[in-house]
């Protein structure tokens, strides 16, 4: 850590705190002060503490912004599957790779209101619709406006995630009333490369900065357990801290492993080190929703509790993510039960 004026330390207050715990000063990690400067060796400092360190300070710093037993619920939907020209490595919804999935046509807006309104009735508050496209053509556009104001009218807020976006698309979505854009950064600028050969990292800092100029809220996380080093997990947060705003909800996704993509069968990921990266972004985005994404149907309850308490405050409700399975909702239900949490609403 570089070194400090301020003798006010976050690890001051922890009476559990050693001599091997890194000080983050306050007012680097404090209330109201967001860094979009960090170095890649300060989140390696913070990242390698003692792990009870490094939760304490991340549950410190999520008490400062949030109730930190409540978890904000949006439920997602495919609202256009498969035949995706991308070749991400870690997609079943490529042609690319023979995952068994067809490619279906974009749903029509009854489907989605009837999902929307089941989502709202669980107990949802934000309804997520994704769509397989590298970029949509502007009539898509047209039909999707449709789909995110039939779901406001459900009393919703809207999420969704179409690939690239031109600017002129955005502001036309922010003008019909969508509240956010998801476009994930999904690993380092250098692994993204070993990823996905068909589009680069800049394109998807375009799209998201495209997305903030016209005045949308943006989601923007990343996927870990794809066989990345850490540095690659540190370099993800890097690039997510140090966007011009933090986006305002970071989904976390660990993977999840389908059969006939290229990251079928990869090392999987030892469940503290996705612990690890949910309290670093925490501590580093501490105004954020941090999002507890795909990867929770093979999630112990134990882990998804660490998760918590590390300062995860959103979640993917709902058995199904885009294709592939997430946790009954009763499951689900039972887990805020036993853990105390309540839905945001
Ligand atoms: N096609 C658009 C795009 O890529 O921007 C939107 C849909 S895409 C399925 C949305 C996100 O889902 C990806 O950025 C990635 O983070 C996540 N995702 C896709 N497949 C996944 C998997 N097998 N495991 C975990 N996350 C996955
Ligand atoms: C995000 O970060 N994760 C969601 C959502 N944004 C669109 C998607 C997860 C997809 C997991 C694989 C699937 O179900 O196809
Ligand atoms: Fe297409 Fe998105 Fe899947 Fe990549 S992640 S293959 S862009 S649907």
């Amino acid at each position: 850590m570089p070194a400090t004026a301020n003798t006010d330390t976050i690890t001051s207050k922890s009476p559990a705190s050693n001599d091997r715990s890194v000080s983050i000063a306050a007012h680097q990690l404090g209330a109201g002060n967001l860094r979009h400067d960090w170095q890649l060796n300060e989140i390696r400092a913070l990242y390698t503490q003692p792990f009870n360190d490094l939760l304490w300070q991340a549950q410190n710093l999520h008490r400062q912004h949030f109730n930190a037993n409540q978890v904000q619920i949006s439920t997602l939907l495919s609202i256009k599957t498969g035949g995706c020209p991308e070749d991400c490595k870690y997609c079943p919804q490529s042609v690319h790779y023979n995952t068994g999935l067809g490619r279906e046509k974009l749903l029509d807006k009854q489907r989605v209101v009837d999902a929307a309104r089941a989502a709202r009735e669980a107990g949802a508050s934000r309804f997520c619709m994704g769509a397989a496209w590298r970029q949509p053509t502007d009539r898509n556009i047209d039909k999707v406006i449709e789909l995110v104001q039939a779901v406001r009218d459900e009393g919703l807020e809207t999420c969704i995630t179409l690939g690239m976006l031109k600017a002129e698309q955005a502001h036309k979505l922010k003008a019909a009333g969508l509240d956010y854009y998801n476009h994930n950064l999904d690993s380092s600028p250098e692994y993204y490369q070993q990823v996905i050969t068909t589009r680069t990292y800049q394109e998807r800092l375009d799209t998201l900065e495209n997305v903030r100029e016209a005045g949308l809220k943006t989601c923007c996380g990343g996927i870990i357990g794809m066989g990345e080093s850490r540095d690659d997990r540190l370099g993800l947060l890097q690039q997510l801290a140090n966007l011009p705003e933090h986006p305002h909800s970071v989904p976390i996704n660990l993977l999840v492993q389908v059969e006939g993509t290229p990251m079928h069968g990869v090392e999987e990921l030892d469940e503290l080190e996705f612990v690890r990266t949910i309290a670093a972004a925490r501590s580093m985005m501490p105004e954020s929703m941090l999002r507890l994404s795909a990867g929770r149907e093979t999630m112990n309850d134990a882990t998804q509790a660490l998760c918590f308490l590390a300062g995860a405050n959103s979640i993917f409700y709902g058995e199904q993510l885009l294709t592939t399975a997430n946790p009954a909702t009763a499951a689900d239900q039972q887990l805020f039960q036993r853990l105390g949490l309540q839905p945001m609403a």
